[in-house]
């Protein structure tokens, strides 16, 4: 079957859009880690947009640790279909891709982040890619950072990577870069930049200094719905771009991206593409980190834990909407202080028709994923809030009891999970008060004798899989 890629772009049926501008013509001004679905049917989709007005803003994708992105994506040239599922599904091919390297070419990604015409190296490789500690700092021992800090100039981390592209940049005579979070993470902004200068100031301290002058890290909130890539979007896409695409993305309509004006030098007038630049992101990304993934990580394991597989399904379950409105509205959103004009409840009522809408079928065992990663920012931030304000905290230790009861579920029925502490997660098994005590999950939370107990009630209420209500 024809693939799609430069040659065969103008044979796409014209009810799908494609991108206006030569692409022969774009440079690539932005470096981007993990060009996974998440970014190709977020960002890349805003770059897409701009590059129809300013060719300066391709995007060349850096696969730190696996080919397949590389492999799917550099036979197409970098194309690939962006599905927007609502009642009726929108195709699009997006073309802000140049090419996609991988961690072995050492030399290219080099190349790429010295280039001149970068001045964006942009990032979402999870919560767990930045190796950071309970506190949000470096952790010096995590075994990638260990190894980047015995060879800095081999690195194989992204915060690794990061340095030496800097490192480069100031070697040539280059000036600095915007470096661009655009991970789940609270201040992720403020998280990489200290992460970049713990690791330059252990390796390389003249670029340390140098990053204090010529570099910027603004704090970003990102959101869009994205499910991972079925064989049922495979077919569809194939159907309506009338050729294969190995690895097409789908996502939901709605898209929000709000960026901390803070860059070196020109900033993208992403503006164009919908995005927000605002002096202060921290209003926004609490609201969507704290309602919208909080929720989405509860209903995970409270969901996974009643047989429910996607979260459309999960919010049909009325006891169980009604508990994650409950938990959004009267525990969450005490929490918050929304930027002025942000109307927090009409925030929720939308995130909660984003989860029931029929045509995303989003899988709760990926949102599962990575929760010793993604708990701390997306429910205890918030748990620790409510308990310094007086507030209950019954319904926010239900979370942190599904996900427990979800690790012992999978420990006693001989499961795998995806997290990066997996192993010692299930070597736990049944001990949740060893979990509870582990510090580079819970922190100060993990000695705290009234948060343990009122947990361990909590845990006993989800013996039964509805004692949530
Ligand atoms: C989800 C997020 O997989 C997950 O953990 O909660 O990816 C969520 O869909 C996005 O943050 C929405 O912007």
């Amino acid at each position: 079957m024809t693939r799609l890629s430069n040659a065969t772009l103008d044979r796409v049926p014209p009810a799908v859009a494609r991108p206006g501008y030569d692409r022969a013509a774009m440079v690539p001004g932005v470096v981007h880690f993990g060009p996974g679905a998440f970014h190709r049917a977020h960002q890349a989709a805003a770059f897409d947009t701009l590059l129809g007005d300013d060719p300066r803003w391709g995007i060349t994708g850096v696969s730190l640790n696996s080919h397949g992105v590389a492999d799917a994506l550099n036979p197409q040239d970098g194309l690939y279909t962006l599905a927007l599922r609502e009642a009726e599904t929108d195709y699009r091919i997006i073309g802000s891709i140049a090419r996609v390297l991988t961690g072995g070419e050492r030399a290219a990604i080099l190349a790429a982040l010295a280039a001149p015409a970068t001045r964006i190296f942009s990032t979402t490789v999870t919560e767990k890619g930045y190796c950071l500690g309970a506190d949000g700092t470096l952790d010096m021992d995590h075994p990638a950072i260990a190894a980047d800090l015995i060879h800095p100039r081999e690195p194989r981390s992204a915060i690794g990577w990061l340095v030496a592209g800097l490192a480069a940049r100031r070697h040539a005579g280059l000036p600095g870069v915007t470096i661009l979070s655009c991970d789940n993470l609270a201040d992720n902004g403020r998280k990489v930049g200290a992460a970049v200068r713990a690791f330059a100031q252990a390796t390389d301290p003249d670029t340390a200094r140098w990053i204090e002058q010529e570099v910027r890290f603004p704090n970003a909130m990102v959101d869009s719905i994205t499910p991972a890539t079925d064989d049922a979007l495979r077919a569809s896409t194939i159907a309506a771009i009338g050729m294969e695409d190995t690895w097409p993305i789908q996502r939901e309509r709605f898209t929000q991206w709000v960026i901390e004006d803070d860059f070196v030098g020109e900033r993208p007038e992403l503006d164009r593409a919908g995005v927000t630049f605002t002096r202060d992101v921290h209003g926004y990304e609490a609201a969507k980190l704290r309602l919208l993934n909080g929720a989405h990580s509860t209903l995970a394991y409270l969901g996974l834990g009643l047989d429910h597989a996607t979260v459309a399904d999960a919010m049909a379950d009325a006891g169980l909407a009604a508990f994650i409105e409950r938990l959004m509205r009267e525990d969450i959103a005490p929490s918050l202080s929304p930027p002025s004009g942000f109307d927090v409840p009409a925030y929720i009522a939308d995130i909660l028709a984003r989860f029931a809408n029929p045509a995303i079928e989003h899988k709760l065992s990926q949102i599962a994923w990575d929760g010793s990663q993604k708990l701390p920012y997306r429910i205890l931030d918030t748990l620790r809030d409510a308990r310094a304000a007086g507030r209950p905290i019954d319904r926010l230790t239900i979370s942190v009891a599904a996900w427990l009861r979800f690790i012992e579920h999978a420990a006693a029925t001989g499961q795998r999970i995806t997290d990066p502490l997996a192993d010692r997660l299930l070597a736990h098994g049944g001990d949740w008060r060893a979990i509870l005590a582990m510090p580079e999950i819970f922190a100060d939370l993990s000695a705290d004798a009234s948060f343990i107990d009122a947990v361990g009630r909590a845990r006993a209420a989800l013996a039964d899989p509805r004692g949530f209500a």
